[in-house]
């Protein structure tokens, strides 16, 4: 016999897990007991919305779900974003948040939950477990829906006496995750529709950042000679010098690119859910019935068509798909070379801005500049959600090796938690952390998170007294109407000394380079405070430019 809680602990361990991001509660002490000395790292977190993030971070990083833990109400409600962010990013996480006793359940209880019906919109699975013999079932269960078809979050609710029990249950080990090779019919098919194109374009998402995907990514477009269009936060996944890349699908992007690939005849979208963003607003290619046909690829037979009309959809493993096409005979013409050639163009000129000189601080892409001339080449880069990151995807040089964590989902907060998790995860690489002065005080106290762990971030910082990224729609929208978007900072090179990291202040563009030798050089947590210019509000935009 064995206490559930115990039980539980050796199947995490059983499933593969080796790190839980949490904020312990009352509600699941059992837990943490049988945590003790276990195999499972237990890593304590100042706010639960660090915690699920840094396992979000975690997953992102390794493929592998996260784990995190959280106690009941408060703390659960506190993890959401986490769990939103999973579900909106595809990435498999299970959480484990603690309930009241079974007893007491359906009776408003302290902190009590219905976890069924707030996490039933974001969560692949909700399950509670009110017989401890379930938990190996359960868990099991829990750690192959999160990484089936479309991969997202699942949770455990642990009743707090069910930790308690006594069971006879064994550890079970993981399920089979069932994926499916694509058929050869269905790869004949898709190289002779993109043999008969005059345009095509490969648009490619997160199911193609694994180190097998981009790999085959590569191939398939240098055999057929496709432009490449990235999804949102999934510029790192191919090379950016190549002469086939076709631009980043962020918020937006500029007309001029949109009508570019507009043009195409054909569309093969691999590794996406061709959402709203990367389709900028479903018009690219166009909602319901697009222009040119789509072939689509994607592990979930349920999300092929679920909006577009789709010719050709092949529920499969993106990369085992690319590697099959890559294979497929297949001739460039030069009306071929002068369409990618076109597109590349197009994506090169509008990632060009060189930062300025500004009047009222620092344009932040002489920071990224200055970082990115001097991290070495296997740097770990974590953003934040902010109109900062920019110029990180301008000034990035994206050679298809890096790994980058963003949040697709638009969640302020990832960067700092974000970056402790990978800096965790790979400590003899170097992990940069950018954020805005908005997100960083979000999330930023897991900075205390690193100096409890040992973990040695690079933290930079976009201070430019602002949510820039809702000043900027807000100029737009109410020009000249300043509300409720102005903020009030800290120094926060004071702020990260007081965690005993480094603290280092940038007030000029000549100030940035030693900053950032200074940062990577440091054997800890470091954190670069850029007194950023508002002005420049984007790469591509001034308050100016808005106002008039
Ligand atoms: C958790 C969360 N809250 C609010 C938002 C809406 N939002 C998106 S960007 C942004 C401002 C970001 O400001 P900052 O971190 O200073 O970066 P900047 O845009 O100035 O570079 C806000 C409030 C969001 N995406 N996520």
């Amino acid at each position: 016999m064995a206490r559930a809680a115990d039980l539980l602990a050796e199947c995490l361990a059983a499933q593969g897990f080796d790190r839980l991001f949490c904020v312990p509660g009352e509600s699941y002490l059992a837990l943490l007991d049988a945590l003790l000395g276990s195999p499972v790292e237990t890593v304590v977190c100042r706010h639960e919305g660090g915690a699920g993030l840094m396992a979000v971070a975690d997953a992102k990083l390794t493929g592998r779900p996260g784990l995190c833990a959280a106690s009941r109400g408060p703390g659960a409600t506190n993890l959401s974003i986490a769990l939103h962010l999973a579900e909106q990013d595809a990435v498999p996480l299970v959480a484990l948040i603690g309930q009241v006793a079974r007893w007491e359940r359906g009776l408003g209880a302290f902190q009590e939950v219905d976890y069924g019906r707030f996490f039933g919109e974001m969560a692949k699975g909700v399950w509670e477990v009110h017989d401890a013999d379930r938990l190996p079932e359960t868990l099991a269960r829990a750690v192959r829906l999160s990484m089936s078809g479309t991969p997202g979050p699942v949770v455990i609710a642990l009743p707090e006496d069910m930790l308690s029990d006594e069971t006879e249950a064994r550890p079970l080990g993981p399920l089979p995750v069932a994926s499916a090779p694509p058929g050869a019919e269905a790869v004949d098919r898709a190289a002779a529709m993109l043999a008969a194109a005059e345009r095509p374009l490969l648009i490619a998402g997160s199911g193609c950042a694994s180190p097998e995907g981009r790999e085959a990514l590569a191939r398939a477009a240098e055999a057929h000679g496709l432009p490449v269009a990235l999804t949102f936060k999934q510029q790192h996944i191919f090379d950016n010098a190549s002469p086939l890349y076709a631009g980043h699908l962020g918020f937006k992007i500029p007309p001029a690119q949109v009508e570019a690939l507009a043009e195409a005849d054909l569309i093969l979208a691999v590794g996406t859910r061709l959402g709203d963003t990367p389709t900028q607003g479903f018009t690219l290619p166009k909602a319901p019935v697009p222009e040119q046909p789509i072939i689509h690829v994607h592990p979930d037979p349920d999300r092929i068509g679920a909006v577009y009309r789709t010719e050709l959809g092949v529920a499969a493993d993106p990369a085992a798909f690319l590697a099959a096409l890559a294979g497929r005979n297949a001739e460039v013409t030069e009306g071929r070379r002068a369409w990618s050639g076109r597109l590349n163009d197009t994506a090169r000129r509008i990632m060009d801005r060189p930062p300025q000189a500004r009047p009222d601080g620092v344009e932040f892409g002489w920071m990224v500049k200055a970082l990115a001339e001097r991290a070495p080449k296997d740097s770990i880069l974590t953003m934040d959600a902010g109109n900062f990151s920019g110029w990180i995807h301008c000034h990035w040089p994206w050679d298809g090796t890096q790994q980058s964590i963003g949040a697709v989902g638009g969640a302020m907060g990832l960067g700092v938690p974000g970056a402790v998790a990978a800096a965790l995860r790979e400590p003899g690489r170097k992990v940069i952390g950018f954020a805005g002065d908005g997100g960083v005080l979000m999330t930023g106290s897991e900075l205390a998170t690193a100096a409890a762990t040992g973990a040695k971030p690079v933290i930079v910082i976009s201070d430019n007294g602002t949510y820039g990224t809702i000043r900027l729609h807000q100029e737009k929208a109410y020009p000249g109407r300043v509300h409720g978007t102005a903020l009030a900072n800290p120094d926060f090179a004071a702020w990260a000394r007081s965690f005993g990291a480094l603290g280092i202040t940038v007030e000029t563009p000549e100030e940035a380079g030693p900053a950032a030798e200074a940062a990577l050089a440091h054997d800890g947590p470091a954190v670069i405070h850029v007194k950023a210019s508002a002005e420049a509000i984007s790469p591509f935009l001034t308050i100016e430019d808005l106002r008039k």
